[in-house]
């Protein structure tokens, strides 16, 4: 997914503190370093005789902490909670599964909060939902000290409403294991600071900030895969306001988002059009969190963008990347008819780069900003720039070309 993340979108989240899982069980951090376990000793609310909590920190992947579940359940949310005799400068944690072939007990939704004395808790350093996978999720936080860690769990990864909580392994990162943590001085409060780190299920490719503060990413037809997929899209919501986040795969509207098109439209849903499955456009209603199938664009097409205009209604134009190559011209979309019109005169040739690969590259992510009376400022990438009229059959006017400036992609 590298080449689409140079995409220029204004729904485009550049967010530096989201920290998808990382899937590597033998990763090497520059930035940080597993702290020893030798001597730690474990805590849970609950196990199941045989999967006793220590198992998660004894080196061994083969065997895990699992809570109750004979002959009695204990419900979630469960914690487990370590101690590592002293204090460290500590900035992430990894988590293993289970590795035995099972998933039951593999944790979703989670917090990780740390102490120095296991009394007083700190806020979440990090929170957010695992996949339901058994690779290694390693996630990092800023530099904090901590002698007590403990992993909350409040759902299980398989859903529906599953109770129980299991982990293999668990390790806790330092920048630096031999420094003493009364050395640690925060960074001054005048230079900001990251919040927590917000935990993905997926590893985004695009999202969208719903009417209503909440953030919505998705990846493709897979958490972690675009290519041949088709029919559905893995999402996640992030509610900032709760610190949750939740996942979804989306279904119903046959439809893999992978590098569509994304505005609000005036009633404030997501319009979400086209990308792999390169007709479809599908609408996300915040107030109900649910998605629909939309209708479909004239022209199919993928890593094109698009732009809500001052009626409301959303333009779209280029996309060469998925669905054909060429002549992908503007089209406008009507929330209230649910249809798309073509705008013939809204031609895209005037806006293709020159880029090495041609039209499948010179039309993506037109940088396209609404101005009044219903007219459209595309300023990129493109060198040239231009004024797409979006009334009637479409038109344009050249608007010149950026001052010393070429082709933003090529
Ligand atoms: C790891 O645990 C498994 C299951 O209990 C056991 O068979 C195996 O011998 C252990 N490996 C080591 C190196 O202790
Ligand atoms: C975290 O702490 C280490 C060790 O003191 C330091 O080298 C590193 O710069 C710190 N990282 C940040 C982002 O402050
Ligand atoms: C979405 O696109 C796929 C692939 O082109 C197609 O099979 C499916 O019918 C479309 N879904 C809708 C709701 O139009
Ligand atoms: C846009 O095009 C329409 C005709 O389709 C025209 O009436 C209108 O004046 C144009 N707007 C601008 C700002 O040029
Ligand atoms: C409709 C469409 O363009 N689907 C494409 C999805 O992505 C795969 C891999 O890039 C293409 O092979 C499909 O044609």
């Amino acid at each position: 997914m590298s080449s689409h993340l140079s995409r220029r979108s204004p729904w485009l989240l550049y967010l530096g503190t989201i920290q998808v899982f990382l899937s590597l069980a033998f990763a090497q951090f520059p930035w940080a370093a597993a702290i020893p376990r030798t001597g730690w000793t474990v805590t849970a609310d609950s196990f199941q005789p045989g999967n006793e909590a220590a198992n998660a920190i004894d080196g061994n992947s083969s065997t895990f902490w699992h809570t109750a579940y004979s002959p009695t359940i204990a419900p979630l949310p469960h914690y487990i909670q370590l101690d590592m005799k002293k204090s460290y400068i500590v900035n992430g944690v990894s988590y293993q599964p289970r590795q035995d072939g099972g998933s039951n007990g593999n944790i979703g939704q989670h917090t990780v909060t740390l102490s120095n004395d296991g009394t007083t808790w700190s806020s979440p350093v990090q929170f957010g939902a695992w996949l339901n996978d058994k690779t290694t999720k390693s996630t990092f936080f800023s530099n904090t000290t901590a002698r007590y860690v403990r992993i909350t769990a409040q759902t299980e990864a398989q859903g529906a409403n599953n109770p129980w909580s299991s982990i293999a392994e668990l390790n806790v990162y330092s920048p630096n294991v031999n420094l003493d943590a009364s050395t640690f001085t925060p960074p001054p409060t005048s230079q900001g600071r990251w919040e927590s780190t917000v935990v993905l299920p997926i590893v985004a490719a695009a999202g969208a900030l719903s009417a209503q503060g909440n953030v919505v990413f998705w990846s493709a037809y897979r958490p972690d895969r675009f290519d041949s997929g088709t029919g559905q899209t893995l999402t996640a919501l992030w509610t900032p306001s709760s610190q949750t986040v939740t996942q979804r795969t989306v279904t119903e509207t046959h439809h893999d988002m992978f590098c569509p098109g994304i505005s609000l439209d005036a009633n404030g849903r997501i319009i979400v059009t086209g990308g792999n499955d390169s007709k479809n456009t599908s609408a996300y209603n915040p107030a109900s969190a649910g998605w629909a199938s939309a209708g479909q664009m004239v022209i199919a097409r993928g890593y094109q963008s698009s732009v809500t205009v001052g009626d409301g209604r959303v333009f779209t134009i280029g996309g060469s990347w998925s669905g054909g190559q060429g002549g992908k011209n503007g089209e406008i979309y009507s929330s209230a008819t649910d249809k798309w019109t073509s705008l013939p005169g809204a031609v895209v040739a005037p806006m293709l780069t020159a880029d090495a690969q041609g039209v499948y590259r010179g039309d993506n992510h037109a940088w396209l900003f609404a101005y009044k009376a219903n007219s459209v400022f595309q300023a990129g990438p493109s060198k040239r720039m231009n004024w797409y009229n979006v009334s009637g059959p479409g038109s344009y006017t050249a608007a010149g070309t950026r001052a010393a400036d070429g082709d933003a992609s090529k």
